[in-house]
């Protein structure tokens, strides 16, 4: 029983020391005004055999920092709450103006920042990602 318990306390320490779950590619973040909720976008790459999903985002730099989705339903601009992205197994997302992204509300930052923030997945795990400021003319 002993040894049981001592190999299911390894496996999580095995797991986080193996490569990252998921491989953030050019991350930015928009940031207008302070008053205004600042957006954070990137592509999320899995590389490996099971899907990966965020459930959470946290940051320093923001007061909250929510998973949200914009859409154009019937030639209206909306955006909501989402509860996870998925990121399939061998595959991508991309959080992107006018799709997933992330709303970070009370922005702490200005452009020539970089914001750092962590998502937090499903499976217990967290990604870590590093985001360059821009503004509104900015982006890259
Ligand atoms: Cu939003």
């Amino acid at each position: 029983m002993r040894f049981f318990l001592v190999v299911f306390w390894l496996l999580p320490l095995m797991a986080q020391a193996a490569t990252p779950e998921l491989i953030v590619v050019k991350p930015w973040m928009r940031y207008l005004l302070a008053s205004i909720p600042a957006a954070g976008y990137m592509e999320l790459q899995n590389p490996g055999a099971a899907d990966v999903v965020i459930t959470g985002a946290a940051s320093s730099a923001c007061g909250m920092l929510m998973l949200h989705k914009s859409s154009d339903t019937s030639g209206m601009a909306m955006m909501m709450d989402v509860q996870s992205i998925t990121v399939p197994a061998h595959g991508s997302v991309t959080l992107a103006p006018g799709g997933y992204h992330l709303m970070c509300m009370q922005p702490a930052m200005k452009p020539g920042d970089k914001v750092a923030l962590t998502l937090s997945l499903q499976n217990g795990g967290t990604v870590a990602a590093v985001l360059p400021v821009y503004g509104a003319q900015n982006a890259p």
